[in-house]
């Protein structure tokens, strides 16, 4: 395989160069952070008064986490290092409490974020060559604007479609040939079905590539993507608080999401001991921003659950590699007693050739007991009126399920397009238990 590389100086650095570059951009970062009220007192108390506290990488042991909690305690200011007529930009999550964490850049934080994300769209082969359909909600949303700008600096041209209006998006890729998408995977599946559904043919559509990311998504998933959509797709991790995408993405081998490390350092805790975890144990990933002046956040627990897969990628990129997010530590679901991830259910039924591209996990009181109901589409080919194979398939569901996740669940099945969709991050679990107490 031919790879290229956005900045082969970086991408391929050696690691101990690559670990002086981190301790010094670590320093520059606490300096950042001492600017700041919330790191001020935080950092003083911890016993760090300068940089020159920091003098190896083991220090940053000396940090104490910041979780999301900080961040909307310091909301709207507590986290700015620089004077605010240097902001350029600020972008903000919403979250579910309505307090929005929200986080600022200055124009040399958005030239860096902007080059990590033109680094990611390269790895995968994209040149200029390329149309790129952003169908991404713009906004508040890092996934719209940072996109956009990463697309731009490889020198794509970048189609602003934005989430939504399949039949407009339909439109656009065939009237500008565009090549590559990036949406949600749960968004992506959803247009997979509307082509049927509209009759819109794959030999009118020129797409090699989707970038797939934002919110959880199984191997089969995206193996199911790429078979009917007939692409490659690469997942593509981030979050608001590091920037937004650009933090971690596939290259061509598909096989882990390479961490860049030179933007940001990267430790898997367990989440109960807040401990390292052990050598490619997974864990809580956890996270220190190297390159934004801004707003600087260091150690930041991001509840998503990975760890470091072993040994080097053939890609000869050295930054270590990610295994798939499965989950976050906060949606783990307790049904009477048992712990569940909604991704070992993504896992089960979506390998299933005649389960459709949508679903929804309900989880609601019977009594004083807890009922999961699964609740999947069927592909158009498998929902007959005969009631028959329905039933067994209903029942090939129910079976598997419970061998994997060992509580007995409910399971619906709906006709292909009968499930809400959502156009970004889909809601996939319904939590109904917590009106009902
Ligand atoms: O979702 C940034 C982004 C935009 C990433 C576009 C990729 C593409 P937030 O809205 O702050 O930012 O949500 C971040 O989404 O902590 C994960 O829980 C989840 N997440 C993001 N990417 C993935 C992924 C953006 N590839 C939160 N796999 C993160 C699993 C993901 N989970």
């Amino acid at each position: 395989m031919d790879f290229q590389y956005w900045n082969e100086h970086f991408e391929k650095m050696p690691r101990r160069e690559l670990e002086a570059w981190q301790l010094e951009r670590l320093r520059e970062t606490v300096g950042h952070a001492l600017r700041t009220p919330f790191y001020q007192k935080r950092l003083t108390e911890a016993g760090i008064k300068n940089p020159a506290s920091i003098q190896t990488l083991a220090d940053l042991q000396r940090i104490p986490f910041t979780g999301k909690q900080d961040l909307r305690e310091g909301f709207p200011y507590g986290f700015l290092s620089i004077p605010r007529e240097a902001v350029v930009r600020l972008h903000a999550s919403s979250g579910t409490t309505g307090i929005p964490t929200t986080i600022y850049f200055s124009r040399d934080d958005i030239n860096r974020w902007t080059s990590f994300v033109a680094r990611c769209i390269y790895g995968t082969g994209c040149t200029k060559a390329d149309v790129f359909q952003n169908m991404i909600t713009y906004g508040l949303f890092t996934g719209g604007l940072g996109f956009h700008a990463g697309g731009e600096e490889v020198g794509m041209l970048v189609i602003p479609s934005g989430a939504g209006n399949t039949t407009r998006q339909f439109r656009l890729m065939q009237d500008f040939g565009t090549t590559v998408v990036h949406a949600t995977p749960s968004f992506l599946l959803h247009v997979e079905s509307k082509m049927k559904e509209e009759g819109v043919r794959r030999d009118s559509l020129a797409l090699k590539r989707a970038f797939a990311g934002a919110e959880p998504y199984s191997e089969d998933t995206r193996r199911r993507i790429e078979e009917l959509l007939a692409i490659d797709v690469y997942n593509s991790y981030g979050l608001s608080e590091m920037n937004g995408p650009g933090v971690a993405f596939e290259c061509q081998c598909k096989n882990g999401l390479h961490l860049w490390e030179d933007g940001y350092i990267a430790e898997i805790i367990n989440p109960d001991t807040l401990e390292p975890a052990a050598e490619g144990e997974r864990g809580e990933l956890v996270l220190t921003v190297l390159c934004r002046e801004a707003t600087p956040i260091l150690r930041y627990r991001t509840r998503d659950l990975t760890g470091f897969m072993p040994g080097p990628c053939p890609c000869g990129r050295t930054h270590r590699r990610l295994y798939r997010i499965t989950g976050r530590s906060d949606d783990m679901l307790i049904i009477n007693g048992v712990n569940v991830f909604p991704s070992q259910i993504e896992e089960v039924i979506m390998a299933m050739k005649e389960v459709g591209n949508n679903y929804v996990i309900e989880v609601e009181k019977d009594g004083v007991l807890d009922r999961l109901t699964v609740k999947t589409e069927v592909t158009p080919e498998s929902f007959m009126d005969d009631t028959r194979p329905l039933n067994a398939l209903k029942e090939k569901i129910r079976h598997t399920l419970q061998a994997s996740i060992t509580i007995n669940p409910r399971v619906e099945l709906h006709e292909s397009g009968s499930l809400p969709v959502s156009e970004g991050k889909a809601q996939r679990v319904l939590d109904k238990r917590a009106k009902d107490v």
